[in-house]
This record gives C-alpha cells, sequence and structure tokens, in this order.
C-alpha cells in the first residue's frame, strides 16, 4: 500500500438508502400516506406496477441490515426520516410511534459504532399537504417542512449530529412537477419522472425551486434551533457538474461558469444567495417571486455541502463571447453505466468536490451519493459478480482520492445503495445495492463490490 492511495484520517466510509425505497411498513404504526405512496398505487406509473408497500422490509428488519453495515466496515449510515411517520398530516400532532422506530435503528447504529447522518425530505412528502397546498406549489409547504425538521432536531438530537435537509431538489422539483430530460448522448435525452407527477408551467415550476431552496433555509434554521449545539446541517443535491475538456486555466474558468448557470436554481443561490441574471431572465423570466429576506434564510450558513456524484452534465470549452463556455455535444458512443442516464466518467468524482470547493468556496463536502445500477443476478454458487460495479467504485473512489489528495475539503463518502431497493419509476428492476435482495424471500446476498467495499473501508484507501 503506497501512502498516496489513502483517504484524508477520520473520513466516513458511508452507505445510503431512502425511506421510500427500503422501509416498507406503509401504512404501520400510525404512517400517513405519502405522494410516493399515492403515485405508486397508481397503475401505469411505475414499471411493473412495482411499489414500496413492503419494498426491503427494513422497518422490520434493520438490526439485520445494521449488522450487515457493520460487516464491510461502514462507518456511516445515510438514511431518511419519513415525514409522514412523524406528522401522518403533513402537520399537527407528531406521531410518537413514527419517530421510535428511528430512534431504535439510530440506537442500533450507534451501538455497531456507525454513525447516523438523517436526510429530512427524500421525496416522500405527506400527500396530505399535496392536497391542502398543491405541495410545494406552496410556501405554506415550505414552512411545514421547517416545522417537521426543527422537531427531529429536538427529539433525536441528543443522537443524531448530521442532518441533510433535502435530497435532490433538482430531481423532485423538475421530475415530479415537470419532466426532467438528460443528455445521454448522441443528441437523445432519457426522460425521468415522478410524484407527485404535474407538469407545470417553466414560470410556476421556478416558483416550485424557490419554496424548496426556501424550505431548505427554514429547516437549517429550525434544526439549530431545535438540536443542541454542535448539531450539524447541510443539503445533498444531484449537482450538475461541467467538466471542463482539458484542464487548463481557462478551461477550468469555463466550467467553473458552466456550473454555476446549470445549478442556478439550487446550489447557486443556497450557496451564494443571489440568483443569477441568467436564470431570472430565462424561460418563466416572470418568476421566481421573492423577498431579500427569504434570500437570506436561503443562503443560511451550512456545515457541509452534500453532493450527489454519479454522471456529468456536460463538458466545456472556453469562448470569447458571453457565457464564457461553450457545452459541446456529448458523444453517441458515449459509455454508459446500466441505467439509460448514466453517462459514464470517474473524471466527474474529481471535479464536482473541486468545482464546490473553488466556486462557493465550501470546507466541508460530502459525497453524499455514488454508485451505479448493475444487472446483477444470484448465481447457483451463491454469489453476484457485479464486476461492473468493482471497475466503477475503484475509477470513481481513485478521483475522489486524487481531490483530497490535493486538498479538497471531502469528509465522506456514501454509496449508494446499502442494498437493492426502489428505484422510483424503475420499480425493483434497477439495482444499485452492494447487498443484492432477493424480493420475493426478502433474502440478502454482500456482492463482490461488498467485499470491495469492505477492504477499501479496512484500509482507507482506494484498493
Ligand atoms: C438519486 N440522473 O436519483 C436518488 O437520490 C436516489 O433515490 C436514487 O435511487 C439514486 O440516485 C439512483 O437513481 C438520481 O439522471 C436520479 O443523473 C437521476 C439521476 C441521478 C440520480
Amino acid at each position: 500500500m503506497t501512502a498516496d492511495q489513502t483517504f484524508p484520517d477520520g473520513f466516513y466510509w458511508g452507505v445510503g438508502t431512502s425511506s421510500y425505497q427500503v422501509e416498507g411498513a406503509w401504512d404501520e404504526d400510525g404512517k400517513g400516506v405519502s405522494i410516493w405512496d399515492r403515485y405508486a398505487h397508481t397503475p401505469g406509473n411505475i414499471k411493473n406496477d412495482d411499489n414500496g408497500d413492503i419494498a426491503n422490509d427494513h422497518y422490520h428488519r434493520y438490526k439485520e441490515d445494521v449488522s450487515l453495515m457493520r460487516s464491510i466496515n461502514a462507518t456511516a449510515y445515510r438514511f431518511s426520516i419519513a415525514w409522514p411517520r412523524i406528522f401522518p398530516e403533513g402537520a399537527g400532532e407528531p406521531n410518537k410511534k413514527g419517530l421510535d422506530f428511528y430512534s431504535r435503528l439510530v440506537d442500533e447504529l450507534l451501538a455497531a459504532g456507525i454513525e447516523p447522518f438523517a436526510t429530512l425530505y427524500h421525496w416522500d412528502l405527506p400527500q396530505a399537504l399535496q392536497d391542502r397546498y398543491g405541495g410545494w406549489q406552496s410556501k405554506d409547504t415550505a414552512h411545514a417542512f421547517a416545522d417537521y425538521a426543527g422537531h427531529v432536531a429536538e427529539q433525536l438530537g441528543d443522537r443524531v449530529k448530521h442532518y441533510f435537509t433535502i435530497n435532490e431538489f433538482a430531481s423532485f422539483v423538475e421530475g415530479g412537477y415537470q419532466i426532467i430530460e438528460v443528455q445521454v448522448g448522441g443528441g437523445k435525452t432519457e426522460k425521468l419522472g415522478g410524484a407527485p407527477g404535474l407538469n407545470l408551467s417553466p414560470a410556476e415550476l421556478k416558483q416550485v425551486r424557490h419554496h424548496a431552496v426556501l424550505g431548505h433555509g427554514l429547516a437549517v434554521q429550525a434544526i439549530r434551533a431545535g438540536g443542541p449545539a454542535g448539531t450539524k446541517v447541510g443539503f445533498a443535491e444531484n449537482m450538475a457538474v461541467a467538466i471542463p475538456i482539458i484542464d487548463t486555466p481557462d478551461y477550468v474558468k469555463a466550467a467553473e461558469a458552466a456550473t454555476r448557470n446549470g445549478n442556478a436554481g439550487f446550489m447557486t443561490v443556497m450557496l451564494g444567495g443571489t440568483y443569477t441574471d441568467e436564470y431570472l431572465a430565462e424561460a418563466g423570466g416572470t418568476t421566481p417571486t421573492f423577498t431579500d429576506d427569504e434570500l437570506t434564510i436561503i443562503a443560511s450558513p451550512l456545515d457541509f455541502v452534500g453532493i450527489n456524484v454519479y454522471k456529468p452534465r456536460s463538458y466545456v470549452e472556453p469562448t470569447e463571447e458571453p457565457p464564457g463556455y461553450r457545452e459541446i455535444p456529448i458523444n453517441a458512443s458515449h459509455p454508459k453505466m446500466h441505467s439509460a442516464w448514466h453517462v459514464l466518467d470517474p473524471a466527474v468524482m474529481y471535479w464536482a468536490p473541486k468545482l464546490v470547493q473553488s466556486i462557493w468556496g465550501a470546507e466541508s463536502i460530502f459525497i453524499t451519493e455514488n454508485g451505479c445500477a448493475a444487472s446483477d443476478t444470484l448465481t447457483r454458487d451463491g454469489r453476484v459478480y457485479d464486476s461492473d460495479r468493482v471497475m466503477f467504485l475503484r475509477a470513481f473512489l481513485d478521483q475522489l482520492q486524487r481531490a483530497t489528495s490535493e486538498g479538497v475539503p471531502v469528509d465522506g463518502y456514501f454509496l449508494w445503495s446499502a442494498q437493492d431497493n426502489f428505484e422510483w419509476i424503475a420499480g425493483f428492476g434497477d439495482r444499485f445495492g452492494l447487498i443484492y435482495v432477493d424480493f420475493d424471500s426478502l433474502q440478502r446476498t454482500p456482492k463482490l463490490s461488498a467485499e470491495w467495499f469492505r477492504e477499501a473501508a479496512r484500509r482507507n484507501a482506494v484498493v
């Protein structure tokens, strides 16, 4: 082992999941209905009409799942809290039984030496708020979110020290309130949607984005007010990363400008405190309506920046004329991982945190998700040979290590996902886990990649 393959001391080796994707128990112990329950129960929305009613049954099997995490040397677990378990109606009276589940889970994690990192919103909005306010179309949802976040920090704050407010603004806003079109090469796009399944105008969509970042900012303040001193908070965003074709100052400057613009509605305003003129002028230019006070709330100081890193959004070269960069098309033959949207380039794992540091001066960064789907099968010898995932992880962590060795302040990495789970509109078809799950028997089997992760975490190094 050469020293230059290691990560900084204290680096977290985490795995991640989200409530709707793994918990099941969709109507147990007083839980309210979420927009994903409603959406998945509506025929035609999800591949094979799968749903998360049972999913991995993590709600009942969390002890086994924590022990599996322990067995692969994970030192952190990023899970999400289902808002409708805590407030079945979105607001009002809390449901103690719902909170008790997370309290038991946290105890189990701490006993196993695994640090809990809680995400407060991974898309399962209480259906009651969708019905009452049109979900994130209303500022009232942002305020209800902050009340719920503050309550959780009060109740779990003695043991949970790290919170992510919202997971992937871009995914649930664009996907749920319109449709996302992801560039996959050769001019083709892949369409991604999700709950609540609306199709708003560009102007309405911009207002929804504004309410989502406002909800984040209000929640940051509520978590700080509700939790004990030392509670840490940030967001987890699917950052749109522009990769410079060549690593020279002029290309990097172009990549910075493109990344700043590409994240204008979310990261750029949350970290910079302003909407760019370009963003305010673009499609739907009459919105968002906002106040200076709201901008201050949205840009509340954070303890860390969480980024989900899967793929580059684009490649750029510099131009003389504004905006100073040009996004070049992704080639038709560009390699992809198993998911149709998953354009492959490990260099994004170097550039994503590097750009977060250079554009916004972040002093602590977490990779809150990284991983890939693969066509995993349980073979007759009882093993799962996910050679492509091992290749993917080695290549991406190599690039992350390159960043930390240059002083980019990345404090931890969360692999997506701890286990195969309900992959939203793709149902149970797209397997992202280190652990294979048979969705009939619910039996768990560690894959080859789990063996790889165990050794990498043990050595705190790329292996
Ligand atoms: C994320 N893209 O979604 C979510 O946070 C997870 O819940 C999900 O299971 C995981 O990544 C895998 O899909 C993404 O098009 C959706 O680049 C779309 C993209 C990336 C991540």
